[in-house]
């Protein structure tokens, strides 16, 4: 007994994930599927410079989650009544995602811009898997068009996707994302 008392700890430490304020985590405990759709709005819990990166403090839009620096916003055309908006260079987001069919995806994203938007990409564990996505010019902020990106090869298994904004367009943003649904083909 008293070795088990010895080691029991020791196992413990080493089999349940080590969980602190430096981590991300999926949003309200539930890691998004694919193939299935991930709200944009839905990106991970966990501080500034971990889960996300906002260029500026303040979320200029809707408080709809958590106090957070990215902007969110409210719109009734939107998947779940919310996507992000306000977007600017730099700016990163983290959700954790659960492959669960290897093979090829197309991704559909519907989005905003006015005048023509900018250039992202997503990466998966570190790995850019789409090359750059332009977002259109779709007439004006408040008109989602769905685009797609198509031939995305993705791995069973875990991983940390990461959406990252690469360069904004004439309209001086990269665009509105409502969501990222993934199809397997
Ligand atoms: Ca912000
Ligand atoms: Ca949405």
């Amino acid at each position: 007994m008293k070795i088990l008392q010895l080691i029991l700890p020791a196992v413990l430490f080493l089999v349940v994930p080590h969980l602190s304020a430096d981590d991300t985590r999926p949003y309200k405990g539930k890691v998004h599927a694919i193939p299935g759709l991930i709200e944009a709005e839905h990106w991970d819990e966990g501080k500034a410079g971990v889960a996300y990166y906002d260029i500026d403090e303040e979320n200029r839009g809707e408080h709809y989650r958590e106090k957070t620096q990215v902007d969110i916003e409210k719109r009734s055309d939107a998947s779940n009544g919310h996507g992000i908006g306000w977007t600017k260079k730099g700016e990163w987001l983290v959700y954790s995602v659960k492959v669960k069919k290897s093979g090829t995806y197309h991704i559909e994203m519907p989005v905003a811009s006015n005048k023509t938007g900018g250039v992202f990409h997503i990466e998966m564990n570190g790995k850019d898997v789409t090359g750059p996505i332009t977002i259109p010019d779709t007439g004006s902020w408040q008109t989602l068009e769905l685009i797609t990106h198509k031939n995305v090869v993705l791995k069973k298994g875990r991983y940390q996707m990461k959406v990252l904004m690469d360069s904004v367009g004439e309209s001086n943003s990269i665009g509105d994302i409502d969501y990222f649904k993934f199809v397997k083909q």
